[in-house]
């Protein structure tokens, strides 16, 4: 049987991870990519070049790039992983994110339709737990009511309830699946957790002064990316089209991810004060480390998701333990304090050799 793969959005973190995990299972992987003046492809750069590796221009903006490639590859499995995926961003520009990310749904689906691929390709969804937003029961699973909280995860819901429908009127297998947060070593920088990591990297080697954040108290349920792709394939493996919610059922704050990260990279930091005058300092020290600033307030925030994997685990079989919360944070931070060390070390070398060049003993 043939196994071939579509993965839109395959430079972001969950692509780039899905990406490898389908490759070692044998599929043929392609993905869209989107032009840009410059090249963003370090997620995926170690993949180009394998014979069952492709990529293929292609903007979920854009309905005739998505039939075209689509009509190419004939995928059996589509991953629509493509969004405007940051949250506070969708404040900034939610025409774009309502475009991409519940639009260009409709377009993929539409795609498949179009193409004749209605039974024979499956359809994975990136949905959200952003959908849950402003909670209306904890901790969240299948059932719990939505109530989406940005134009990000009003965008969402839209691709949520399009998939379903598509799923009813045409008998098309697509769902969704909804992924509470997961972060990596590769999660964008700006995400909050990667912020940190990289902060408490940079700060713990004397090249950062201070880190500024938002909502300390805002919770969140965290699992690990690596894991979280497996599941996306384990929806699409599952006899009948449903949606799953993912999650590890374990929450934490911003405030004790920040703790961990700065602890794991060999400061201890103690928080005084409240709201917008909460400080973190190093305990051995006394020096303010993490400053709080309105800037990374949001208009409207999701201060308390926790999800119940109960139906991934019974259903397919998921397991929603297997990296720790403290795992999580030690890879993040051990990954970063390396690709800051590398830095540091680079920075170095061409220091020594401008001295070089200057003092004439190189040419
Ligand atoms: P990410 O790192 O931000 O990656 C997003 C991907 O989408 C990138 O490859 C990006 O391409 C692509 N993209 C953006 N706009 C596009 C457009 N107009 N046309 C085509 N591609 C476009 O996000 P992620 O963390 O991997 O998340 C993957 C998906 O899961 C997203 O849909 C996100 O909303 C959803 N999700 C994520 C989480 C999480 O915690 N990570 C949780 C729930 C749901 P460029 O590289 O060119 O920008
Ligand atoms: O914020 C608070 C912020 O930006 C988490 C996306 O992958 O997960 C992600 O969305 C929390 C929020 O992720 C800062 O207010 C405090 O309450 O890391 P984040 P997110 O908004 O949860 C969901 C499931 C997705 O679907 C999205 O695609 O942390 N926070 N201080 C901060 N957040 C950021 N970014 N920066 C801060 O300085």
């Amino acid at each position: 049987m043939r196994k071939v793969a579509l993965i839109t959005g395959i430079t972001g973190q969950d692509g780039s991870f899905l990406a490898e995990f389908l490759l070692g299972k044998g599929y043929d992987v392609h993905g869209t990519i989107r032009r840009s003046s410059v090249d963003y492809r370090e997620r995926i750069a170690h993949l180009e070049g394998q014979p069952n590796f492709h990529l293929h221009y292609a903007d979920l903006g854009d309905s005739m790039s998505i039939i075209q490639v689509v009509s190419k590859v004939k995928p059996t499995e589509i991953y629509n992983l493509a969004a405007q995926s940051h949250v506070q961003v969708s404040f900034d520009s939610p025409e774009f994110t309502a475009d991409v990310d519940a639009t260009g749904v409709l377009r993929v689906l539409e795609a498949v339709r179009q193409c004749g691929l209605a039974d024979s390709c499956r359809i994975y969804q990136a949905s959200t737990s952003e959908l849950y937003g402003k909670v209306e029961e904890v901790p969240q699973n299948e059932n719990t009511p939505f109530h989406p909280y940005s134009p990000y995860a009003v965008a969402k819901l839209y691709g949520y309830w399009i998939v379903k429908e598509y799923r009813e009127a045409y008998n098309m297998y697509c769902c969704s699946g909804i992924l509470f947060n997961h972060e990596s070593e590769r999660r964008g920088e700006t995400f909050v957790t990667r912020k940190i990591t990289l902060a408490a990297a940079r700060i713990a080697q004397g090249k950062q002064e201070k880190l500024y954040l938002g909502n300390l108290s805002s919770l969140r349920d965290w699992g690990y990316a690596k894991d979280y792709v497996e599941c996306m394939w384990l929806i699409l493996q599952h006899e009948t089209p449903e949606d799953f919610v993912i999650a590890t059922g374990v929450q934490h704050s911003v405030r004790e991810f920040c703790y961990l990260a700065f602890k794991y990279a060999g400061i201890e930091l103690e928080f005084r004060g409240e709201g917008l005058d909460e400080k973190g300092h190093d305990k051995a020290t006394g020096k303010v480390l993490v400053e709080v600033s309105e800037d990374f307030y949001r208009p409207t925030d999701v201060v308390n998701l926790w999800g119940d994997p109960t139906k991934a685990k019974a259903e397919l079989g998921w397991d929603p333990g297997k990296t720790s919360f403290e795992q999580l944070v030690k890879i993040m931070v051990d990954a970063d304090m390396a690709k800051v060390a590398v830095e540091r070390a680079g920075e170095q070398v061409k220091m020594n050799l401008e001295e070089y060049l200057e003092k004439g003993i190189v040419k």
